[in-house]
């Protein structure tokens, strides 16, 4: 999967999302979002939590993105409220992230919810 490190705009990290989505279809890209999800996540919460998202980031090829980046991440896609992004949580704010993503697959993807 390819991370375009010669952007300097935040959040481009999500591009390889599109191509995933037509490779695997959109229930093989949710069982890799959540493959990602296991990664991120702190194991004694279940949830990605700020630390645990910089901590593992790295090994989802994320490790350049800054705290402030992590902080928005987080605050974006924490839709409850408690600061934590939860599975479900993680795989919408994967799909936001992805403009592209979100315009072809948006209206199959969330019939699973
Ligand atoms: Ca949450």
């Amino acid at each position: 999967m390819g991370v375009d490190t010669g952007s300097s705009s935040s959040l481009q990290f999500e591009d390889f999302l599109p191509s995933m989505a037509r490779k695997l279809g959109v229930e093989g890209l949710m069982q890799e979002l959540c493959k990602g999800f296991q990664l991120l996540m702190d194991p004694r919460t279940c949830k990605i939590t700020f630390q645990s998202l910089k901590k593992n980031a790295a090994s989802l090829g994320l490790g350049e993105l800054r705290d402030d980046e992590l902080s928005e991440m987080m605050r974006e896609g924490d839709l409850d409220g408690d600061g934590m992004l939860d599975q479900m949580e993680f795989c919408i704010l994967m799909v936001r992230l992805s403009p592209e993503l979100m315009e072809e697959e948006s209206h199959r993807m969330f019939q699973y919810y």
